[in-house]
């Protein structure tokens, strides 16, 4: 959808608008569920780049420390709990630029991948920028989504990251789509922009040939020692006209209130839910930063008779076998 369009339908009366986002997602989401998605950081902090929101960037004091790559047999157990949990995606990232075919790391990270996309569950990944040969291979080895989200508009983005550009992020996007893993691509809000770099952002986004599978809406989580550790909170009837909006901008695509929902009243997510939103990270923790708890997530859905989306039974498999011996953790 062009920009006009998206400010149009962005700055229709609120009720208007609610009316049109709740059309478009009962036309295509009938089911009334919510994909519940566990996010594990398998490689923590100390990454060179410098976005300015995130406490990974290992040029900020934020208290979050280097770590190495997990191993893959404590990866499994994580991946087995949020099974038993009722998720139905596991997303893994890493606090990296991004990899390389041809290094140990990233042999690593196939390994993973290939294990845990024996357990039955959507498995995504999110690593920073991949090459054509790069996707392939983690396509092969059984990544459903890749993450990676151009977080604002072309225009706002020098003004949040300076060590990769809002090109690089596109180029990886490609080389996803190409090697025929879905793609996972939203932003932040709350990032000091205006409202019409959000819809800038969501023009590009949509733009997309295909559109994203799924969309991440991140509500700013102001990580202290960051730059933008002060950054003005967006109004919760902004983020609620982000996602109907987002909701009628890809119709097809999940849209999923990420971060930040510790912040948010559960008749904010509530309305959320109604404009469009079907998809959560669900368990106590993001990668970094807090997320509500489980048992009050499923008691929400349950409230709103919500039901959490079904495991594809064409995914189901066995549970964990012990753990094989490991190359030696690499950072
Ligand atoms: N390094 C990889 C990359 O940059 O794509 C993967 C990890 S990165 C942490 C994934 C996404 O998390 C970012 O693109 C951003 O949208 C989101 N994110 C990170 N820190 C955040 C924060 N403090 N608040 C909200 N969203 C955040
Ligand atoms: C996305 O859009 N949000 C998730 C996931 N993709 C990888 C990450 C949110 C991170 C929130 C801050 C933290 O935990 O450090
Ligand atoms: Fe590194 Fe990703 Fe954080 Fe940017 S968002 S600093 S690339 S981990």
């Amino acid at each position: 959808m062009r920009f006009d369009e998206l400010k149009r339908v962005y700055e229709q009366p609120f009720f208007e608008l609610l009316k049109q986002a709740r059309a478009v997602h009962e036309a295509h989401w009938p089911e009334n569920e919510v994909q519940l998605c566990t996010l594990l950081s398998i490689k923590t902090g100390g990454c060179s780049e410098d976005c300015s929101y995130c406490a990974q960037s290992a040029r900020y004091s934020t208290g979050v420390d280097r770590e190495q790559l997990m191993e893959t047999c404590d990866i499994l157990k994580r991946a087995e709990a949020a099974r038993s949990n009722g998720s139905t995606r596991f997303c893994m990232g890493a606090a990296w630029k991004g990899v390389r075919d041809g290094t140990k790391r990233f042999d690593q990270v196939l390994e993973i991948v290939r294990s845990v996309s024996e357990l039955g569950m959507e498995v995504c990944v999110t690593l920073g920028e991949l090459g054509a040969e790069e996707a392939r291979k983690l396509r092969e080895a059984g990544v459903t989504a890749y993450n990676h989200n151009i977080d604002t508009s072309p225009e706002h983005y020098p003004k949040i990251v300076s060590t990769h550009t809002f090109q690089d992020r596109l180029n990886t996007i490609r080389h996803v789509q190409d090697a025929g893993m879905s793609v996972c691509c939203g932003g932040i809000v709350g990032m000091g922009e205006t409202a019409d770099d959000r819809l800038r952002m969501l023009e590009v986004l949509s733009e997309f040939n295909p559109q994203p599978e799924s969309v991440p809406i991140n509500s700013l989580m102001p990580m202290p020692g960051t730059p933008l550790e002060g950054a003005e909170p967006v109004t919760t009837f902004d983020l609620i006209r982000m996602i109907a909006t987002t909701r009628i901008a890809v119709p097809g695509a999940k849209v999923r209130l990420s971060a930040g929902r510790t912040n948010m009243s559960e008749e904010t997510q509530t309305l959320c839910f109604f404009a469009g939103a079907n998809s959560i990270f669900y368990g106590d923790k993001l990668l970094t930063a807090s997320n509500p708890q489980a048992q009050q997530d499923l008691a929400l859905l349950e409230k709103l008779n919500l039901s959490p989306q079904t495991p594809n039974p064409a995914l189901t498999a066995p549970a964990v076998e012990a753990c094989r011996p490991l190359e030696p953790a690499m950072s």
